[in-house]
């Protein structure tokens, strides 16, 4: 059965964006497609946040989506935060494209990301490797430049 779900990403500033996820079976790797707008050319840190919440702006999503209590990485990296999906690459027309299958993600049993937040941030996301505290935390990505929830779709 194919799982789908989408979140439409939205912030204070001018950065939007769009993102379709789909899972062909429960042990599958799920694809992440779409775009985000408005972003300064470069990596901007992407990662799924542990709360669907939204009350006080992308700050309510709290920290990255972490069930087995890893630190900080990349997305290629066995130890990480489920929600660590390193970074997109915006061009010189302010759009990344996104086109990541990641293994570690799931739309269905106890770890669903399903109802969590997807995040864009400010700044690169040092995948773990900044060699301070922050980075095995946040990888330094700065601020929350947009957010949504992710939700079930057709
Ligand atoms: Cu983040
Ligand atoms: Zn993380």
């Amino acid at each position: 059965m194919v799982l789908k779900a989408v979140c439409v990403l939205k912030g204070a500033g001018e950065t939007t964006g769009t993102v379709y996820f789909q899972q062909e079976g429960d042990s599958d790797p799920v694809k992440l497609t779409g775009e985000i707008k408005g972003l300064t050319p470069g990596k901007h840190g992407f990662h799924v946040h542990a709360f669907g919440d939204n009350t006080n702006g992308c700050i309510s999503a709290g920290p990255h989506y972490n069930p087995f209590n890893k630190t900080h990485a990349g997305p290629d990296d066995a130890d990480r935060h489920v929600g660590d999906l390193g970074n997109v690459t915006s061009g010189a027309d302010n759009v990344a494209k996104i086109d990541i299958t990641d293994k570690m993600l799931t739309l269905n049993g106890p770890n669903s990301i399903i109802g969590r937040t997807m995040v864009i941030h400010e700044k690169e996301d040092d995948l773990g490797k900044g060699g301070d505290d922050e980075s095995l935390k946040t990888g330094n990505a700065g601020s929350r430049l947009a957010c949504g929830v992710i939700g079930i779709t057709q």
